[in-house]
């Protein structure tokens, strides 16, 4: 409800009839809170421009191959797989995502924890920060599907009720990434303009959403624009590299026809000075294991050496 005094949305989306490219009105970077100096001046420049950073080798091969066990482990539990934090595939049984990877599994909560990874949101956000979101994503050979184009921040505002873009993600390659086995494919700079979008959310979005989304998508016009101006890149690299990105940088993933997965872990930092509150599409709000509101409580930082 807007009363008199209530502050414009400068995010409205889905309400339109035409789409809209919008200047972003939230910094990148954030000051205050913790400041811990993870990354680099350097580091923090081109995360500014460019809304993302690539980080080879953020953990060790031991590490990625304890993560991976335990990932296979969970995703072939049938009491895992009977769990509503299960997605599957379009039209089949192969697991696709398995989100609050951090409450199912030890293992993904020390790394949602762990300084090399969250000391980065800290300093990038300026602030504590908690977990509004986690999942991995396992895009099978042969069989793992794309996921369209789109801005995380476009859903969580709408969808969520996240009021400001104060919010960045990880995602952690768990399979080396080739430039063929569907890697996350961003645009540079995209994180500066907020494209609002066309169509009405349809009640309970997520059941399918999370399969292949449908609404909340950019109109082709605006990615030509977004992609002339900054090109689209692929990070590639071994596994236990990471790219951290703006909740706002648009992204997207191909599907992948190649024999090798592409997994990968995926952590939602946000700011707790930017807590969810009602989503602004007026629906109810999303489950609890897609977008975390019964606590807002800091994470605690783990330094495993
Ligand atoms: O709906 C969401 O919250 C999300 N969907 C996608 C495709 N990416 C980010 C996030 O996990
Ligand atoms: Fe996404």
């Amino acid at each position: 409800m807007s009363s008199p005094t209530a502050v414009a949305d400068p995010y409205v989306s889905r309400e339109a009839a035409q789409p809209e490219l919008r200047p972003r009105v939230d910094p990148v970077l954030h000051q205050g809170g913790p400041a811990p100096e993870r990354l680099s001046a350097d580091d923090l420049r081109s995360f500014d421009e460019h809304g993302y950073l690539f980080v080879e080798n953020l953990l060790r091969p031991d590490e990625v191959r304890e993560l991976n066990q335990e990932l296979h482990a969970l995703a072939h539990n049938p009491h895992v797989r009977g769990l509503e934090e299960t997605i599957t595939e379009p039209g089949g049984d192969i697991v696709r995502s398995i989100f609050r990877i951090h409450g199912l599994s030890r293992l993904f909560e020390w790394l949602a924890r762990d300084v090399r990874v969250l000391d980065v949101a800290r300093q990038i956000l300026g602030s504590e920060v908690y977990l509004h979101q986690s999942r991995a994503n396992l895009k099978p050979g042969f069989k793992g599907k794309e996921f369209y184009w789109h801005s995380d921040f476009e859903t969580w505002h709408v969808e969520d009720g996240m009021p400001r873009m104060r919010a960045l993600s990880v995602s952690i390659a768990l399979t080396e990434n080739y430039p063929f086995n569907g890697p996350l494919m961003l645009i540079p700079g995209s994180h500066k303009t907020f494209v609002a979008c066309v169509g009405e959310t349809p009640e309970e979005h997520y059941k399918h959403s999370l399969k292949k989304q449908e609404y909340g998508v950019p109109d082709d016009q605006s990615l030509k624009r977004l992609a002339d101006r900054g090109g689209i890149v692929a990070p590639t690299g071994p596994a236990g590299s990471a790219v951290f990105f703006d909740c706002n940088t648009m992204h997207g993933s191909n599907s992948n026809i190649s024999p090798y997965p592409r997994t990968n872990a995926f952590f939602v930092y946000n700011s707790v000075d930017n807590t969810l509150e009602a989503p602004f599409c007026g629906l109810k709000p999303r489950p609890e294991h897609i977008a975390a509101r019964s606590s807002f409580a800091p994470l605690e930082p783990l330094d495993r050496g």
